[in-house]
């Protein structure tokens, strides 16, 4: 168990077979903070209307989130677009968490991050809901496909884990990326408020680089890549990729050295962007 300040999630859509609910939770038993942020997508209502895919592990989320709340920690629920209908109660508690429709975390070296779920800076889904929604049914397909064929290739012992959708995605993205910059959007966004970094989700691709002068993080998802975000006590941020399927090797937050570099040197990542999977 490690202690974190705090813990940034995103995209678990839970209510879905996709939802790797299992990592989560070896995820969070891992991690012990202060203040939990769910920054969207925790529960995925539309693909909830067309089928509930509601398994024991997604109760125990929900359980072990209520129980944190309720010991103290702070949890703060930003409600995404597939969970839109909680946002008319932002602004309202329930019990012991708080929802919001956005929200400013300071971390204990002073900066100031503005935490959204992001869809508002998303072309595709505020200009073409239609895009979003068939776009979506065809990601899960995409996901489930590929947890086939993860299974086909431990059966064949080929290693490692190999991303379907991560490679659509990327193939996908790299296309549209001039057009619909979401995380440029987003940043602008971020300047424009005076702060100095913006954490979301929403695009489903961890990230934490420079975009001008603000410091860009996002939690990646609980659905494919298993990702989160968090601040150690020293105040900084560290983005933590919890792992592979299939038993690969895990990596505990703050284990990697190379993730105490500042922002600015790590390497760029590259650019993609995809409407269907948000
Ligand atoms: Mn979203």
């Amino acid at each position: 168990m490690q202690a974190v300040r705090a813990i940034f999630i995103s995209d678990v859509h839970l209510g879905t077979r996709a939802c790797q609910a299992e990592r989560l939770l070896a995820f969070l038993k891992a991690h012990e903070s202060e203040y939990l942020y769910l920054l969207g997508d925790i529960v995925d209502f539309w693909a909830m209307s067309r089928s509930i895919q509601w398994a024991p592990a997604h109760n125990t989320v929900v359980q072990k989130v209520l129980r944190r709340a309720r010991h103290g920690d702070k949890v703060f629920f930003i409600p995404g677009n597939h969970d839109e209908a909680l946002r008319e109660y932002a602004g309202i508690a329930f019990g012991d968490i708080r929802v919001e429709s956005e929200w400013v975390h300071e971390t204990l070296d002073g900066r100031r991050y503005w935490l959204i779920h992001g869809d508002e800076y998303d072309q595709v889904t505020r200009h073409h809901r239609w895009v979003a929604v068939l776009g979506d049914v065809a990601y899960n397909a995409l996901v489930r496909l590929n947890h086939l064929l993860s299974r086909l290739r431990r059966v064949l012992r080929r290693p490692g884990y190999w991303s379907l959708a991560g490679y659509a995605k990327h193939k996908v993205k790299k296309a549209v990326s001039f057009i619909f910059d979401f995380e440029d959007a987003v940043a602008r966004a971020a300047h424009q408020r005076g702060v100095d970094g913006v954490i979301c989700g929403h695009i489903h691709s961890a990230s934490d680089r420079r975009i001008g002068d603000v410091r860009y993080l996002n939690c990646g998802d609980w659905v494919d890549s298993c990702s989160a975000i968090v601040e150690h006590y020293d105040g900084r941020l560290e983005v933590v990729h919890w792992g592979a399927p299939d038993g690969a090797q895990v990596q505990p937050a703050g284990a990697a050295p190379a993730a105490a570099r500042p922002p600015s040197s790590a390497p760029e990542p590259e650019r993609v962007y995809l409407a269907p999977d948000v």
